[in-house]
């Protein structure tokens, strides 16, 4: 027993070491190739540093224009402890390491902690990970938010559940400043709770748009304050499948404290029939021959109750939803039952508009975005109206969704000025082989001919969440993790994140990241995550 005590301290540590470096092996180098989406520029080193839950602290820097008190920040803090401690179930009692803290310091140029994130709020950030200390410095609570998600994806643990940092800079921003995702909870209803962490899951990727496409032709979830008949009777059921005021309110403070908008869409004039239950006169009857023939059409255009209608509907709209746009639709207009209508052939001839209707639907579209201009709300538009308006100067911003040559269309709408979010390539609702994330992830929005300030005209993109085979089931597999590589697409430089195959490794680190998170993201090919999903 006596000579056992007697080791010389080499010869104790040996083992020690030949431990350490077999879990360092193991473990692999815990780097910023870790953060998803990769950051725009960085330095780290193997150097690293302990951290421990009893001795973590959050601080508002004392140069910090935002201080306790300041409700995003402050909610952020709360959120990212978990995160960045998954294991942790203590109640801060032990406190270890309470003589070596490690603190994250950080500091906000604007006091902006009570406003909603908007189209030109900066999210530009800069990190710094050294010894026992973090500084976050961001001009905005929104760039502190993607900071804070950074440093919790950089924090990683080795075999012993402890926790560690490597020492890291990093200066980073959006390449696109619109990142979206568009879930239709009109073909399914999705519960509140899917939307709220589907919201965490946004967050975890860099999204900061939730396009909320809430009503089309199958239901009209949306309980209205000024037409409640749209959900009594547009919905798939009055009390169990409506979003009430109340609910739209938790989803968008929600998404506030994440730094993501909600773009609420409410697509008009086709992907109406739930409209036409609680408001009698607003579709148009279609017409077999000379007699009606009981079935309705596209939002009637000839009727001037219709724009009455529409413009005390976006006057709530606009004051529900405190985003500065509106996703107004417009896309995919029948017009076979216009064209059977008999009132409606008349007002085309009075309007000279000849038998040509995407006259008419731009007439409609003209009228509906100048009810919302004058709400003091932006619109945005599915590309059929650009395709099909001449006045296209009373357009702002255009949303490219067909397939084909997506890039010439891109081109046309940024050659006429306009600005431009792109969809095309990034169509998730179709049941997919996983592997197709490689095809999201090689997109190349701005590889079109153009002038600079035709490319500056792109805005971003967005990945679309179609509901026909979409409901609770099955949403948060078919998005995740193939979302957070069109997410990757528009955060990071192009030029670091060409090569899917490289990227690999990193997207199977995310994925397991997200699983950990409790996010049911699928797998993406053979293999096991360290933690998995229980
Ligand atoms: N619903 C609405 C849809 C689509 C659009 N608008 C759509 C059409 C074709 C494909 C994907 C989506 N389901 N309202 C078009 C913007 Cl391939």
């Amino acid at each position: 027993m006596e000579a056992a005590r007697c080791v010389t301290f080499g010869q104790y540590l040996r083992p020690h070491f030949y431990l350490l470096l077999l879990i360092f092996l193991r473990n692999g180098p815990h780097t910023v190739e870790g953060v998803w989406p990769l950051p725009q520029t960085f330095t780290s080193s193997i150097e690293r540093s302990p951290l421990s839950p009893e001795a973590f602290y959050f601080e508002y820097g004392s140069q910090s224009a935002a201080q306790q008190g300041c409700s995003v920040l402050d909610a952020a803090f709360t959120r990212y402890f978990p995160l960045i401690f998954p294991d942790y179930t203590g109640n801060g009692v032990l406190r270890f390491y309470a003589d070596k803290p490690f603190r994250l310091v950080i500091t906000v140029d604007r006091d902006d902690c009570e406003s909603y994130p908007n189209e030109d709020s900066s999210e530009r950030y800069n990190l710094s990970v050294s010894a026992r200390q973090a500084s976050l410095n961001a001009e905005t609570v929104w760039g502190a938010l993607r900071g804070l998600e950074t440093f919790s994806q950089l924090v990683y643990q080795d075999d012993f559940g402890s926790y560690f940092v490597n020492k890291t800079e990093i200066v980073d921003f959006p390449r696109f400043q619109f990142r979206g995702i568009l879930l239709d909870t009109s073909r399914h209803y999705l519960p509140v709770k899917t939307i709220l962490q589907t919201l965490d899951a946004m967050a975890y990727s860099k999204f900061n748009v939730f396009h909320w496409h809430i009503v089309d032709d199958p239901s009209f979830p949306y309980q209205s304050r000024t037409y409640p008949d749209l959900s009594s009777k547009g919905a798939f059921h009055p009390m169990t499948h409506i979003y009430t005021q109340s609910d739209v309110r938790r989803v968008i403070s929600h998404a506030r404290l994440w730094g993501i908008r909600v773009l609420p869409e409410f697509d008009s004039p086709g992907h109406t029939a739930s409209w036409g239950k609680g408001q009698s006169d607003l579709l148009t009857p279609c017409y077999r021959g000379s007699s009606l023939s009981g079935t309705f059409g596209p939002v009637n255009p000839v009727l001037p109750s219709t724009y009455q209608f529409m413009a005390r509907l976006f006057k709530e709209v606009s004051s529900v939803f405190p985003d500065s746009h509106i996703h107004l639709g417009g896309d995919e207009v029948n017009f076979s039952c216009w064209s059977s209508n008999p009132d409606i052939r008349a007002f085309m001839k009075k309007m000279g508009f000849g038998v040509d209707f995407t006259k008419l639907e731009a007439f409609y579209m003209e009228n509906i975005v100048n009810i919302t201009s004058a709400l003091n709300k932006t619109a945005i538009v599915w590309q059929d109206v650009f395709d099909y308006h001449e006045l296209r100067s009373s357009l702002s911003v255009v949303e490219v969704w067909k397939g084909g040559c997506y890039l010439c269309e891109v081109r046309r709408v940024a050659k006429a000025g306009l600005r431009v979010i792109l969809a095309s390539p990034w169509y998730l609702d179709q049941p997919g082989p996983t592997h197709n994330w490689a095809r999201f992830y090689t997109v190349w929005p701005l590889a079109f001919k153009g002038t600079e300030e035709q490319k500056k005209l792109v805005i971003g993109g967005e990945v679309c969440m179609w509901g026909e085979y979409v409901d609770a089931t099955n949403l948060t597999p078919r998005l995740w993790p193939r979302a957070s590589a069109a997410a990757e697409r528009l955060w990071s430089d192009e030029k670091q994140t060409s090569s899917a195959d490289k990227a690999f490794p990193r997207f199977q680190d995310l994925r397991c990241k997200l699983v950990r998170r409790g996010i049911r993201a699928e797998p993406l090919y053979v293999g096991h995550c360290k933690h998995e999903y229980q």
